[in-house]
């Protein structure tokens, strides 16, 4: 029975950002679990290869080249999607991008491409889905990624921080529009883990140590340490689970 709870075959997830880093890993995780997947991206050569390394797993694989932030070109890419009979059962809002600067320093410019990328695509993609799922009446799963930075600030990285405490509130507000129609939205909210994103840091040695000895678990985090949380809330076993935001951190944000 428990295997059944976790299986999502028959079902199709778009991870947004999946063409590397944490995106990829989620993507891959989803479709090890039995979805098929829609990888996007803004590069059409790094989503090509990706797309190439899966498929030599053996995942089904779509390509969805498109810049989430772009309303008509979401839009578009949903009508594309739409001719080619793909249904998104599943969405991780995953893209989002880092830019760690003093408040008093960023342009306005800087401060809306972090909240476009973050916050607002997920709005936009999130819209797109949930209007396909509600029409279809067969329910689904939105999966929005926040960060320790849903909860506590951190100096330097303010229109992050400000992005991903929104993604935390527009998770529950989705769900409260949502849930009736059998649609479960929840976040996940990873910790400090080592991607492309996060290398800068790894390679500060003050950072790397503060981490070690902030995280009870005494490491950085992984990709993999994290798809599976994403695996299971986009799995029937999650299907009562709504309006949450799951932390997988090593247990940073439990302990002083
Ligand atoms: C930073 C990091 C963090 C992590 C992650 C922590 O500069 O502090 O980029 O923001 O990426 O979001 O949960």
């Amino acid at each position: 029975m428990s295997q059944k709870m976790f299986d999502l075959g028959g079902r199709t997830a778009l991870v947004t950002g999946s063409s590397r880093g944490l995106g990829k890993a989620y993507a891959e995780g989803l479709a090890d679990a039995g979805a098929a997947i829609v990888l996007n991206g803004h590069d059409a050569a790094r989503l090509a290869a990706t797309a190439a390394e899966l498929r030599a797993k053996g995942y089904t694989v779509h390509e969805a080249l498109f810049d989430v932030t772009d309303e008509a070109a979401v839009t578009e890419a949903f009508a594309k999607l739409d001719a080619q009979g793909v249904a998104v059962d599943i969405l991780v809002n995953n893209a989002g991008i880092q830019l760690r600067k003093p408040l008093v320093d960023l342009s306005m410019e800087e401060w809306r491409k972090v909240i476009d990328t973050n916050l607002n695509s997920a709005f936009l993609v999130g819209r797109e889905a949930a209007r396909r799922m509600i029409a279809r009446g067969r329910g689904g799963k939105v999966i929005n990624i926040g960060s320790l930075t849903s909860e506590v600030a951190r100096a330097t990285v303010a229109p992050y921080t400000a992005a991903k405490g929104g993604i935390k509130l527009l998770t529950k507000a989705m769900a409260a529009e949502w849930a009736e129609h059998g649609i479960s939205v929840n976040a996940v909210g990873p910790g400090y883990i080592v991607t492309e994103m996060t290398q800068p840091l790894v390679d500060t040695p003050s950072f790397d140590n503060w981490v070690k000895q902030r995280t009870p678990a005494r490491r950085w985090g992984t990709p993999a340490d994290v798809a599976g949380t994403v695996i299971f809330l986009a799995s029937a076993a999650a299907d009562f689970v709504n309006g949450q935001i799951i932390y997988v951190d090593g247990g940073m944000l439990s302990v002083l």
